[in-house]
């Protein structure tokens, strides 16, 4: 992408009304803008980072054996009325009337839609295990929509639903969702720790929620230190294998880490009181097992293999995409803006042209974007008539975690100005030598999945 040609309208002015350092820096970078209260405009940049981390989510929910599909934002509200959910959600679910008349809602969430889809099409056990998931916008007229993307009204999910013969497949569906979690975040260049949670109006005992430690989070949580040395890491995990999954499971969720709703001062005093912590969070993720709730109100059941009927065990498990933006800008940044990790930039590397009309450097400019693209590589040329203070300052704040100066002092020696966004440190060598450098840093991060 050329600047020149691009939208990328960047604030000078740090907006008033943003409290929290990943709001005040995609209002600046030109990355959302405000609809109305917790709604957002996602700009050409932002729906860019959004897409990055939507595909993420579904290679490693590929991955993990979960289907993709796609349900619509609409809902009819006869199915939540089947399951008594349309009471109990209270005024976060927004209620919408056709003109027939009929009671319509924007779904918060799909367990409903899901199980009418299921028992309309599934009746054997032999059909099981399944696992459903789709990338949905959600509606949840939050009380306080704050902090930009992180609390929205409108926001971007991944939602995925487990159907299951047995309390035993579901709980390996639940540990199979933990470790696709983990990777994903972690692909995402995120910890998030896997707390126990309570499931609200989801329903259920058993979940976790996944937290990014951030002096902004919303949630208060307590946790014994040593869990933040645990990451999942390059393992090879068989997705299949409910010995592995478990054992992840039991790895990452055996020490003391939960959120202030299931906290408890007594048994948190058995941690060492050097490992003791109190923090606050950001949940990007949660996920459930709350068995036959649905299943049996909804009479979504299968023959068993002795011709019986039984009501599926079914779990749910989000991950919050469009929240995961800000939380990773929150891990992600210094007074001069966002610094991507590798995984997510929304281009690889940032091009400066530093005497632009100049025929030699444009001329190696155009060489070495045409030689990442060569390579799949997407750069962003800043190949405006600026001030090269100015083209700093924007590439510094929309925060490609790398970039190539090129100037008419450095091509007289045969050198270009590669430089991390992150430790600031630069050094100078060929185009082709810069290249090839940016190659292999990427090349953890190319993709392997064929994904929707
Ligand atoms: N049906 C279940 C699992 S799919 C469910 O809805 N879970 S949830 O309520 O925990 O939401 C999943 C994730 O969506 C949360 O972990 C959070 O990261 C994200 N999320 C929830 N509410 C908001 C919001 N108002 N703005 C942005 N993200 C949100």
């Amino acid at each position: 992408m050329r600047l020149s040609r691009y939208f990328l309208p960047v604030l000078k002015e740090t907006p008033a009304e943003a409290q929290i350092a990943s709001h005040r820096l995609m209002l600046r970078a030109g990355m959302i803008k405000q609809a109305s209260a917790g709604i957002y405009s996602w700009l050409p940049l932002g729906f860019k980072v959004l897409r990055k981390l939507e595909n993420i989510v579904h290679e490693e929910q590929i991955r993990a054996g979960h289907i993709p599909m796609l349900m619509p934002t609409l809902q009819s509200a006869e199915l939540w009325k089947e399951s008594g959910r349309y009471d109990a959600y209270g005024p976060e679910m927004l209620r919408i009337r056709d003109r027939h008349d009929r009671d319509m809602l924007y779904g918060p969430t799909n367990e409903e839609m899901i199980t009418d889809i299921f028992r309309s099409h599934v009746s054997s056990y032999k059909d099981l295990p399944l696992t459903l998931y789709h990338i949905q916008w959600k509606f949840r007229d939050e009380v306080r929509p704050r902090f930009g993307v992180m609390r929205g009204r409108e926001f971007f999910m991944k939602d995925g639903y487990n159907f299951d013969l047995t309390k035993e497949d579901a709980l390996h569906a639940y540990n199979r969702h933990l470790v696709s979690y983990l990777r994903t975040y972690e692909r995402m260049g995120l910890q998030a720790i896997p707390m126990r949670a309570d499931s609200g109006p989801i329903g259920g005992d058993d979940t976790h929620e996944f937290l990014v430690l951030a002096e902004t989070g919303e949630s208060e949580v307590f946790y014994d230190s040593a869990v933040t040395d645990i990451r999942l890491g390059a393992r090879d995990i068989d997705y299949d294998s409910v010995d592995q999954c478990q054992a992840v499971m039991e790895e990452f969720t055996s020490l003391y880490a939960r959120t202030d709703e299931t906290h408890d001062e007594t048994v948190f005093a058995e941690v060492p009181e050097e490992r003791r912590r109190t923090a606050r969070g950001i949940e990007v993720g949660q996920i459930f097992y709350f068995g036959t709730k649905y299943s049996e109100a909804m009479g979504a059941t299968v023959q068993g293999p002795d011709g019986k009927p039984v009501p599926v065990h079914m779990g749910s498990h989000g991950i919050g995409v469009s929240r995961l933006i800000g939380a990773i800008i929150e891990a992600n940044h210094d007074d001069n803006g966002i610094i991507w990790p590798e995984g997510v930039t929304p281009y690889h590397c940032g091009i400066i042209n530093l005497k632009q009309g100049d025929a030699d450097t444009d001329a190696a400019c155009e060489a070495i974007y045409a030689a990442l693209a060569a390579i799949g590589l997407e750069p962003l040329y800043d190949d405006r008539n600026e001030r090269a203070g100015g083209k700093f300052a924007t590439m510094d704040l929309i925060g490609l975690p790398w970039r190539i100066t090129v100037g008419p002092r450095g091509l007289k020696n045969g050198v270009v100005e590669l430089t991390s966004r992150r430790s600031g440190e630069s050094e100078e060598l060929s185009a082709e030598d810069a290249v090839k450098k940016l190659a292999g840093i990427y090349e953890p991060h190319r993709s392997d999945i064929a994904h929707p």
